[in-house]
């Protein structure tokens, strides 16, 4: 069974944050699926509504979305995890939070509130989201390596080593240049790179590659419309988005394995276009120890699961 920082999942297949777990009634439904995991819509301190309507266009495997950070809140996100300990423990699956701050001091302050003992006994792991694309005036932090160190930094030295074990979650590279660099930056956190600084707390627990591309378009095409024949398909930032689903999948297991070959001892967690158990195969010979269901989960419920396990089942 596939472990991180010591937190064992039943399974290697988690929803991708964002996808089918704003609500709690969405995480009720991931809690009684047959996924490895939970995580949860990336939050920030107070509730944000998100971006107009609509927000997200989804083809049989393909997806955009602008969601922009549309979630209830820290609060609710950490509360969810207390409330998730009453399930019996043979049931009860790992819970990881998603966090999203806009600025560093407020992931600093999400992280803060995670760690506070009434809550972070409920959560297994934080996940770092650094690649939002869809908040207007704000560039995905993912792509400025110095303000990656600066917020990775100041999350970790006010870490008392008490909290959630911590990862990251990256937008994808698309240059050898930035595969090293993004390497080197979070070596410096996992406390066993040639840079570690060995922070107090545990150190950099994983990665997440990759989130959707950032700012692609789609068009929706209405015959009937005259001039308006072409209509992107989402609202929010002149149509752009984040693009997911499986023309995503060469550049998520690109980044794994990038990743993976600079840094072997940092688990990873492959996201991009996996709909089937072989895509999953694929994503674990890059390196990847779980994996993220976005698209497909979006397209297909929280069923998706049972059909992966299958596909598996029906493989050995
Ligand atoms: O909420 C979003 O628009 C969003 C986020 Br935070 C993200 O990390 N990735 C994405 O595709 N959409």
């Amino acid at each position: 069974m596939p472990t991180i920082a010591n937190i064992t999942f039943p399974n290697r297949y988690l929803n991708a944050a964002g996808c089918w777990c704003t609500t709690a009634n969405e995480l009720i439904d991931l809690q009684t699926s047959e996924s490895g995991g939970i995580v949860s819509k990336s939050c920030t301190e107070k509730p944000r509504d998100g971006n107009v309507q609509p927000r997200l266009h989804l083809e049989d495997t393909l997806s955009i979305n602008s969601t922009g950070l549309a979630n209830l809140g820290v609060n609710f996100y950490a509360a969810f995890g207390s409330a998730l300990m009453a399930v019996p423990k043979t049931t009860k699956k790992p819970y990881i939070v998603s966090v999203a701050g806009v600025e560093h001091g407020e992931n600093v302050r999400i992280v803060q509130t995670l760690r506070e003992p009434e809550y972070a006994c409920g959560i297994d792991l934080i996940e770092l989201n650094l690649s939002c694309p869809n908040v207007a005036g704000k560039p995905q932090v993912g792509y400025d390596f110095e303000a990656t160190r600066d917020v990775l930094r100041l999350v970790f030295e006010s870490d008392d080593g008490n909290g959630p074990p911590l990862g990251v979650k990256l937008p994808p590279y698309f240059d050898q240049s930035h595969f090293k660099h993004i390497a080197e930056v979070l070596s410096d956190f996992t406390g066993k790179g040639a840079g570690g600084v060995g922070y107090r707390g545990h150190g950099l627990s994983f990665a997440t590659c990759i989130n959707s591309l950032g700012n692609g378009m789609v068009y929706t095409h209405h015959t009937d419309k005259g001039d308006n024949a072409y209509q992107t398909a989402i609202a929010p930032n002149r149509g752009f988005g984040g693009v997911g689903g499986s023309v995503i999948k060469p550049f998520g297991l690109s980044n794994v394995a990038a990743l993976h070959a600079e840094l072997p001892y940092l688990p990873l967690i492959g996201c991009g276009g996996i709909a089937s158990a072989s895509d999953a195969d694929e994503y674990a010979h890059a390196g990847a120890s779980l994996m993220q269901i976005g698209t497909a989960l979006m397209k297909e419920g929280v069923g998706v699961f049972e059909r992966l396990h299958k596909e598996e089942s029906v493989k050995l």
